[in-house]
């Protein structure tokens, strides 16, 4: 897992923005109503506590408040501790927050107090950026490309493969990728049998993990990962659409899936 800088953060409404906008386009759907309808959840004005963290590499500027503007990005209201850790955990309950949001270094959770569901920040990263690329409207099939099996791969590899696409998938570690052969069923990906897709989820911490071999006529790559997998020169001579954005989107997804089932109502 790459740590985020507080430079990725920077302009973060802008990349939000820009990102809606391109989702919209290459799924025909909002990303809330995407999460609404994987998650089938709704938001409930629920009030988000984000304690910031010192444990390991400690703070990331902006982290906490990042998270604040998306949650009130979408309509709830949420607050930063003043304190961190305990103490800040302290505070949250005692000003009634309903969601708590905190990170530490290995892991980043949301945890709803009034329902007991608790979310990932890898697993519902994996589950929406695999969601977005399966609802690529102009795909020729339902193969799709996992680029990494880490945490995030692994997940999105699994919620494609429950969804019925078949799923290719390629890690540099071999057991890794048996492993996901033998848990998941996804089939190996092999770069001489010239296999072009038209959905790529990229999972990776690497540059120039995607090659002009792998990319169909219209080609969406959905990926969290930083640095892009995407060499520029390629994403362009190709006219790629792809989806990048460092929390947003994923934020999102862990907040749907911790939020009350609509299935009811
Ligand atoms: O940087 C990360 C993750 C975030 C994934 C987003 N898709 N790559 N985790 C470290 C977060 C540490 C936060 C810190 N403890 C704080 O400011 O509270």
């Amino acid at each position: 897992m790459t740590r985020l800088t507080p430079n990725d953060l920077e302009n973060l409404l802008d990349k939000l923005h820009r990102n809606e906008e391109i989702i919209k386009r290459v799924t025909g759907k909002s990303i809330k109503k995407i999460c609404e309808e994987t998650f089938s959840t709704s938001h409930n004005s629920e009030f988000v506590g984000i304690i910031p963290i010192t444990a390991g590499d400690g703070i990331i500027g902006n982290f906490t408040a990042s998270l604040l503007a998306i949650v009130e990005h979408f309509g709830l209201k949420g607050f930063v501790t003043e304190n961190y850790d305990i103490s800040g955990y302290h505070e949250a309950i005692k000003k009634k927050a309903d969601i708590i949001m905190m990170a530490d270094d290995q892991m980043f959770v949301a945890h709803n107090l009034r329902n007991r569901k608790i979310a990932t920040n890898h697993e519902c990263t994996g589950i929406v950026y695999s969601e977005i690329a399966a609802r690529y409207v102009y795909a020729n099939s339902k193969d799709i490309l996992v680029i990494g099996l880490g945490r995030v791969g692994f997940s999105g590899a699994a919620h494609l493969i429950k969804k019925g696409f078949n799923v290719y998938a390629c890690d540099p570690n071999s057991k890794v990728l048996d492993s996901a052969v033998q848990k998941l069923g996804v089939q190996k990906y092999e770069k001489n049998k010239n296999k072009k897709f038209s959905m790529i989820l990229e999972a990776t911490p690497c540059e120039k993990t995607i090659s002009s071999g792998m990319i169909a006529e219209r080609c969406l790559v959905s990926t969290p990962g930083i640095p892009c997998g995407l060499p520029e020169k390629v994403g362009r001579k190709y006219d790629v659409d792809m989806v990048m954005e460092p929390l947003y989107i994923g934020v999102v997804s862990m907040l749907y899936s911790i939020f009350e089932d609509n299935r009811n109502l």
